[in-house]
Order: C-alpha cells, then sequence, then structure tokens
C-alpha cells in the first residue's frame, strides 16, 4: 500500500513537471528570525543600555490584547530618562558573511494611555548595514525607522506624526536622508502593525529600496536610499528593537510610561498580501 502511495506520489510529480508547472511557482520566504515573546524573547538577545543614565527596561508582561499570543515585550520610560537616551531592546545579529541583502520585517506597537511623545520624535528600530572589511565584518552605517511628531502638543490623546526612514552615514553625515510621510494619528493605547521592506543599494549610489507599510497601507515608498556607503559590502548587519525617546531636545519623561512590541518577524521575501 505504501509502495503505491509513492508510486503515485512519483507519477503525479512527473506529470506535474510535464505540464511545466510547480504547485507553487514562487519560493516561499524563508523566516530568519521570530519572536511573539510567548515567555522568551529568543532568538533575539536583550540589551539594556547605558543603565547610569537610563532607568527604563525591557520585560515580557501579560497583555489580552497582544496581538499574537497572551503576552508582549514592555519597555518601561521611568521619570528622568531624557531624550535621546537609549533604552531596553532586542537585537539580532546577521553573520558577517551572511548579511541579508533584502530583508521583510514586521512587529507591532502600541504605547500606554498616559504615553508622553516626545516633541522631536521616537526611534523604534535601528539596522546596521554592511560591513568595510569582510574579515572583521565591521559594520558601518546604522538606519533608523522612526516617527517624528513635531505636532505634538501638551497631553493630548492623538498625534499627527510622521513615520519613515533616517539614514547615518557614520562617514560623511552630508550623505544622510530622511524620508517621512505623514500618517495622521498614532492613538494611545491602540495596536499599530508596521510591515518593512529594505533591498540593499549598489554601494554609494542612491539606489536602494526601503517601504513602509503601516497597519497595511503602503505609507513609504522609497527606492533612492542609500543604506551602504562607497566601500560598504554586504547587507543588513543587525536588526534591533530600540525604542529611543526622542534625539535632542530638552524634554524628560515625568511619569513612568510604557510601549510595547509583539509579533516581531524577520524574513527573506514578501509577506502574504504583500508585494
Ligand atoms: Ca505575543
Amino acid at each position: 500500500m505504501k509502495k503505491n502511495f509513492q508510486l503515485l506520489c512519483v507519477t503525479f510529480g512527473v506529470f506535474l513537471a510535464a505540464c511545466g508547472k510547480n504547485t507553487d511557482d514562487t519560493v516561499p520566504p524563508t523566516i530568519l528570525a521570530q519572536t511573539s515573546f510567548e515567555g522568551s524573547f529568543e532568538p533575539f538577545g536583550v540589551y539594556q543600555e547605558p543603565p547610569e543614565t537610563s532607568k527604563s527596561f525591557i520585560t515580557i508582561v501579560t497583555d489580552p490584547t497582544a496581538p499574537d499570543g497572551n503576552s508582549v515585550a514592555r519597555v518601561s520610560y521611568e521619570p528622568g530618562v531624557k531624550d535621546g537616551l537609549y533604552v531596553g531592546g532586542i537585537a539580532y545579529e546577521f553573520p558577517g558573511n551572511d548579511q541579508p541583502k533584502e530583508l521583510w520585517g514586521q512587529f507591532y506597537f502600541k504605547t500606554s494611555t498616559n504615553y508622553v511623545w516626545h516633541s522631536i520624535g521616537q526611534k523604534l528600530i535601528y539596522m546596521c548595514m554592511g560591513y568595510q572589511n569582510p574579515a572583521d565584518g565591521t559594520s558601518q552605517t546604522n538606519h533608523i525607522l522612526g516617527i517624528n511628531s513635531n505636532h505634538w502638543i501638551g497631553n493630548v490623546e492623538k498625534l499627527a506624526p510622521n513615520i519613515g526612514w533616517s539614514t547615518q552615514q557614520q562617514t560623511n553625515s552630508d550623505l544622510n536622508q530622511t524620508i517621512f510621510t505623514g500618517v495622521g494619528e498614532f492613538t494611545r493605547g491602540a495596536w499599530f502593525k508596521i510591515v518593512f521592506h529594505i533591498r540593499m543599494n549598489t554601494p554609494g549610489q542612491y539606489n536602494g529600496i526601503g517601504r513602509i507599510w503601516l497597519n497595511d497601507a503602503l505609507v513609504v515608498n522609497a527606492s533612492d536610499i542609500m543604506w551602504l556607503n562607497a566601500g560598504n559590502f554586504g547587507g543588513v548587519a543587525d536588526f534591533r528593537i530600540t525604542p529611543l525617546w526622542g534625539g535632542g531636545g530638552p524634554d524628560t519623561v515625568m511619569e513612568t510610561q510604557y510601549m510595547y512590541f509583539d509579533h516581531v518577524i524577520l524574513q527573506t521575501g514578501p509577506f502574504k498580501g504583500y508585494d
């Protein structure tokens, strides 16, 4: 019986091959890393810095509204946290010789209902790109997916922010790009889904791709980004959920507030429904 089944499968496979078709013409994407914080951050590493200047931290908490499962990652911003400081985050590093040149990512985030947005903005993720020396895998550039909130005024419930990319070229900041799009409002306490797609540029040229979807709507669609500067090779060296509060200005957190994350996926190709 088993043999007959195998024969049937082989015959069916030959039939499909003869027709020039396969059951699916597209190669499914490979998941490179994912976590939904159901009891663990793995395979992501956890970091917190610098402890002497920031009291924020990241932990896993139960959340009945979690987009996936029952738990989420919670980052705390305690009173006294000043603008532009790192807080707790998670990171995933790609090996120096195996850095993806194309990466699709997904994550969900929300803020606590008392969240006071920094007057300048909020960094959500950082990614280091490439290496100059393949032997030591030294990464060269640092790029941000963030949200600016230039319309922040006092203790309001909603914001009218911009979301987008900021590139940081260590060797020459004149080459930096800021590609932001206005996206209406971020309601406190509500989950937002972010999907992004990046593809490396020719090193030194402005021809890389950087797209962002917010709640399934394409809001940033750039094809002129220089992720890799001249002489810098490779791809994505690391991915970090780095919810850095602010980036300049005199702001200080006055009351403990939180940012939450869930359902993080990094993969080689498009998510279903995206292209
Ligand atoms: Ca979860």
